[in-house]
């Protein structure tokens, strides 16, 4: 027999998609342009030459006729605004003038796609001073020849320090009459990236309040006998039907019970579909992205709607790490210092519990905080959910366990977004080998871990903007265990 769905009801939001100003992206151009000459100068370099960049190329499955939903590379987007795919931008690094550079589109496109746009409409779209087609690119680039030497390009090649991977440079027929720089212009946009404008600020809180209003809608429809998934598709529907958010800016986590220790659940080998029973916790990692800037929130809760004492313990030591980081945070304060505070924390309350026995300052030293926490505290945000610019050339990334899983360990500074999302999981495969090595066995009380082995893990992620002062948390969704267990018996968010 096929099992009985549950029905929800799902409430209205009164929220709505703001107007997107692409000037936004106008003021990312001339932050960097500003930023570039500056380092030319700086350098005795001359002021000469292109920024051209290449943007993203839409993907079909495999080898089908399936066109994948394009979502622009973020460099461009940052830059440019740009939707479409198949373009690319230029910007001059004299006048300050930007160009848009776009495909010829077949007339077979106005059948199948839609009506073919003039220039026109993407130079009043994109706020560009002019826009021309791709074929005719050398030659638009070529006009700032002065005598004999070769026009310059400053094209964009550098690594992500977090997936390992390197920014394609722009490639077009002809580029071998340009001379090329592929080191100065990568540092210096993902510098610019870091510091946020208030029109950015203004889109990432849009996306924080859209999405909280998600996860709230999910907690207070959240019954025992659910499967994952349909958690997931609840928060989907609420960001898109009253966002307008068509993208997350990661895939959902939406774990319950075990499944909350796997610190990437999700993904299509393991795509959010076990049924979850009374006395779970579900662990529930989702963010919607609005016009490319995106929100990363966690909310972790029994699904049943009331905290056992094994669970407030956990829950607790996770709150509290989130809460003191969170007031201590302001520009100046770096951020393997937090990473280390909230370990302090959790394993202060861990023994507080007596699942540790011992002194936290020896724990520190053994790295005992990462057997619970192994992820780093948190990390930059923006276009991308792990924005770039976390390990500029000066900052050197830790080897000590735990904080080499950091994603920056840079001083926070005024105007930056980053996330605070400390953790504690029971994970076997690190607190098995931990309880038998016999520099760290002594710490853990072996009776008392074993019970909470199965438990899964908790983790609790907002994300803050630093100010001149401090820091704002741009997330709003319940967070004490009170809140949470009034919210999922139905009252109001925010209460009151
Ligand atoms: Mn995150």
């Amino acid at each position: 027999m096929a099992e009985q769905a549950i029905a929800v009801s799902m409430a209205t939001s009164r929220l709505s998609p703001p107007q997107v100003e692409m000037v936004l992206h106008v003021t990312n151009r001339s932050k960097l342009v500003k930023f570039l000459r500056r380092q030319l100068i700086d350098s005795g370099r001359p002021l000469r030459g292109f920024v051209l960049l290449q943007g993203g190329e839409e993907q079909m499955r495999h080898c089908t006729d399936h066109c994948q939903l394009f979502r622009q590379e973020s460099y461009f987007s940052y830059l440019f605004g740009v939707r479409e795919p198949g373009f690319y931008g230029a910007i001059d690094v004299v006048t300050g003038d930007s160009f848009l550079f776009i495909p010829k589109l077949p007339e077979e496109y106005a059948v199948w796609l839609g009506k073919i746009k003039p220039l026109s409409y993407f130079k009043e779209t994109y706020l560009v001073e002019k826009v021309f087609y791709i074929d005719q690119m050398v030659e638009v680039l070529h006009a700032q020849k002065q005598q004999s030497e070769k026009v310059l390009l400053f094209l964009l090649h550098g690594l992500n320090t977090d997936s390992g991977n390197y920014s394609k440079p722009a490639e077009f027929k002809g580029i071998d009459k340009f001379e090329k720089d592929l080191n100065t212009l990568h540092p210096i946009v993902t510098e610019c990236r870091v510091v946020k404008t208030n029109m950015e600020l203004s889109l990432i809180q849009f996306a924080n309040d859209i999405s909280s209003e998600a996860h709230v809608e999910v907690m207070r429809n959240t019954r025992i006998g659910m499967k994952e998934y349909q958690l997931e598709s609840m928060f989907l529907h609420h960001t898109y039907m009253y966002g307008g958010c068509r993208n997350c800016s990661y895939t959902c986590i939406c774990a319950t019970g075990d499944n909350s220790a796997i610190l990437h659940y999700g993904h299509a080998a393991a795509p959010n579909d076990r049924t979850f029973e009374d006395g779970d916790m579900a662990l529930l990692d989702m963010g919607a992205e609005f016009h490319f800037y995106g929100s990363d929130i966690t909310c972790s809760f029994p699904v049943n709607g009331k905290f056992t004492a094994d669970q407030s313990l956990v829950y607790g030591a996770v709150l509290d790490a989130h809460n003191v980081v969170i007031s201590s945070m302001r520009p100046g304060v770096s951020w393997v210092d937090m990473h280390k505070l909230a370990e302090r924390v959790i394993l202060e309350s861990l023994r507080n519990g007596f699942l540790l026995f011992g002194d936290v300052d020896e724990m520190m030293l053994e790295r005992l905080g990462a057997m619970f926490m192994p992820h780093g505290l948190g990390h930059l945000l923006g276009i991308d959910t792990h924005d770039p610019g976390g390990y500029p050339k000066d900052v050197e990334r830790p080897k000590e366990f735990g904080l080499k899983s950091l994603r920056t360990a840079r001083k926070l500074e005024e105007g930056m977004v980053i996330t605070v999302e400390p953790g504690c999981y029971f994970i076997d495969a690190l607190l098995v080998p931990a309880m038998e090595n016999p520099r760290t066995s002594r710490f853990f009380n072996h009776e008392l871990i074993n019970k909470f082995r199965g438990f899964g893990g908790v983790r609790i992620e907002s994300d803050l903007h630093i100010t001149s002062e401090g820091c704002m948390n741009m997330t709003n969704v319940p967070r004490e265990i009170s809140e949470i267990e009034a919210v999922m018996a139905g009252a109001p968010w925010p209460i009151n």
